[in-house]
């Protein structure tokens, strides 16, 4: 008999903003306000895919909501399980740079923050766990 593994099932997908696509300089973190487990933390801007949605236009939808912005993506930065980032058992997390076409990025709902991370100090926020890895990846770009 096999062991049924427990399979992530709820997407989550946010993004690295940076000011230049080609040649990043400046990254923005987000802190949360809610929920009281996650306030403080600091993260990639995004959150979950609604059933149905398409992954891109929930981010989108997602950065319209949180900051107030539009943004234009570029490449998905890859994770290590099947291209996708993992959260907790039962999310993953889809990582797009992008960079932001309209609007000044603005904590508008369940932020109470956001930052611009100068050169090399990309890490000097408290990201949430599973950001932590994302931003070295972002960094050995
Ligand atoms: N999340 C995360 N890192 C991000 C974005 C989200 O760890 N860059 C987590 C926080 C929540 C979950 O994903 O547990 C869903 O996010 P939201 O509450 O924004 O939909």
């Amino acid at each position: 008999m096999t062991e049924s593994v427990p399979v992530p099932d709820t997407l989550v997908v946010a993004a690295a903003i940076v000011d230049d696509l080609t040649r990043p300089r400046r990254l923005l973190a987000a802190r949360r306000s809610a929920p009281p487990e996650l306030a403080g933390g600091w993260e990639l801007p995004g959150g979950k895919v609604d059933p149905g949605e398409e992954p891109v236009l929930a981010l989108h939808r997602e950065l319209r909501e949180e900051l107030g912005v539009t943004v234009e993506l570029g490449a998905e930065v890859p994770g290590p399980v099947h291209g996708c980032w993992p959260l907790t058992r039962s999310l993953r997390m889809r990582v797009w740079w992008a960079v932001v076409t309209a609007g000044e990025p603005a904590p508008l709902e369940d932020h109470d923050r956001v930052s611009l991370l100068d050169p090399g100090r990309w890490h000097d926020v408290a990201w949430l766990p599973a950001d932590v890895d994302v931003v070295t990846a972002l960094q050995a770009r």
